[in-house]
């Protein structure tokens, strides 16, 4: 459905290194509607919902500092298959094993920089979007482009 929304967050290293103007674009340019964007400062219960799957995990510690390290981008981006299409642009976890032309293929090397995150389900999407947004910041908009866009 051209109704499916993913959540993408640049993380502050991304944000720091002046990479949201070149990661915006991907999105825009693969023809997603822009939902939702703040420039925002998370906080450790924030992030302990966010990666409630990964709280036990060794390198649970370092995440949480390195997403409490500056401001994270969080955005809403809407259409067709975007939730895995994000992570297809996203590329793979590790950014050594991403393909260039993938976002973490092309501007990251080590796992605890990966500089982005992507929703990676449907499910997950709806939770993150309610976490990280209120109901009023998801702008109901209709782009002019729609028509060159979709048949
Ligand atoms: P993704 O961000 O691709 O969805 P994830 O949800 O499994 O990956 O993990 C969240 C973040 O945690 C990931 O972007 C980087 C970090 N991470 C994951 N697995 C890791 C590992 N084995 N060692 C270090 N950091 C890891
Ligand atoms: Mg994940």
């Amino acid at each position: 459905s051209q109704n499916e929304r993913t959540f993408i967050a640049v993380k502050p290293d991304g944000v720091q290194r002046g990479l949201v103007p070149e990661i915006l674009s991907r999105f825009w340019n693969k023809g997603y509607k822009l939902v939702a964007i703040k420039l925002t400062l998370a906080n450790e219960d924030l992030l302990r919902e966010h990666y409630a799957d990964l709280t036990s995990k060794p390198f649970f510690p370092s995440l949480l500092s390195y997403m409490l390290s500056g401001p994270v981008l969080a955005t809403v981006w809407e259409g067709k298959d975007v939730v895995k299409q994000g992570r297809v642009l996203l590329g793979a976890t590790n950014p050594l094993a991403s393909a260039p032309g993938t976002i973490r293929g092309d501007f990251a090397v080590d796992m605890g920089r990966n500089i982005i995150h992507g929703s990676d389900s449907v499910e997950s999407a709806e939770k993150e979007i309610g976490l990280w947004f209120k109901k009023e910041e998801l702008v109901d908009y209709k782009p002019t482009l729609t028509s060159w866009i979709y048949e």
